[in-house]
């Protein structure tokens, strides 16, 4: 694993754990943090120890958004390049071929709230906060939650969100849809790794190819979204893990997936 400077990436139990480790600015991810975790999702994506990827930052914030010192200096050509550089790295994460869960701990605002939207799961800590203020600051959101969150949450919900820059509470966000649970602050990290667990017990690939069904299927008419469902139920019959699977049912013990 690279040595990083502003995370740190550790596997266990197979759940890859990255945490976002700029306390001093509350996780704000510049360049180099943005391109770290780049590099580090696209590693755990190759890296058979790992079967779910966990995102959490550490202190009192998840992200407390872009570097908003380090935008302060980009004229609209780096605005680009700095915007196409965020959304590779949440396409990465909305790619990768296993689970993402963003553990989210205290701020998450802006970039914040846009990476816990790349994720496939969110769980929140009771303290979480959440928001997009980019307008406060005369811009928009960079990172794909003009996109991300109107799919999630609805655009009438959205819209609210993104032009009031409100910041809404954990309990909020789940009213919202916006997380999947909220939980005490000093649960936090194992609530993630429980519900990490509890995807690692289940047929990985069958996992992976409910992950890309479902995000693929969300942009396509329901019908052709099906057709992608027939199409990767039909692959899960060429691998191993279905016959283990469906032969484990039937002699009544747990199944040995192998991840082919
Ligand atoms: N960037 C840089 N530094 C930040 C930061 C941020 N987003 N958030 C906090 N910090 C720094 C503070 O400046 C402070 O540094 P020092 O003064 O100690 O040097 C340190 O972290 C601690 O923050 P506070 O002293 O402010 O802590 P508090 O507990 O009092 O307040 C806060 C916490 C989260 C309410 C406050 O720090 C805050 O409002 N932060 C900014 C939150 C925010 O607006 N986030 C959204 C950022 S905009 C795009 C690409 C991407 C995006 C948009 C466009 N394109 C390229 C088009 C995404 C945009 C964003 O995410």
């Amino acid at each position: 694993m690279n040595n990083y400077r502003n995370i740190r990436v550790t596997v266990q139990e197979n759940i890859a754990l990255i945490t976002i480790s700029r306390p001093d600015v509350l996780n704000a991810l510049n360049s180099e943090t943005v391109t770290e975790l780049l590099k580090a999702v696209q590693e755990l994506e190759h890296d058979p120890r790992a079967h779910i990827v966990i995102i959490t930052g550490d202190g009192k914030a998840f992200v407390a958004g872009a570097d908003i010192t380090e935008m302060n200096s980009k004229g609209p050509e780096e605005a680009r390049t700095y915007s196409e550089l965020g959304h590779s790295l949440m396409r990465a994460i909305q790619n990768m071929g296993k689970a993402a869960i963003a553990a989210v701990n205290g701020y998450a605002l802006g970039g914040g709230t846009e990476l816990a939207l790349a994720c496939d799961i969110r769980i929140a800590s009771e303290n979480a906060q959440f928001g997009l203020p980019e307008t406060i600051l005369g811009i928009i959101p960079g990172w794909g939650a003009t996109q991300r969150m109107p799919r999630l949450v609805g655009t009438a919900v959205a819209k609210e969100l993104i032009f009031t820059g409100e910041i809404i509470s954990a309990r909020r966000a789940l009213e919202i849809g916006l997380v999947n649970r909220v939980v005490p602050d000093e649960d936090l990290m194992t609530a993630a790794m429980d519900m990490a667990r509890k995807i690692k017990h289940q047929g990985p690939i069958a996992v992976s190819h409910a992950k890309q069904v479902i995000n693929r299927g969300m942009d396509r008419p329901l019908q052709e979204g099906c057709g992608l469902e027939i199409d990767a139920f039909v692959s899960c019959f060429n691998t191993e893990d279905q016959k283990e699977g469906l032969q484990a049912f039937i002699e009544k013990r747990e199944p040995r997936f192998k991840g082919r």
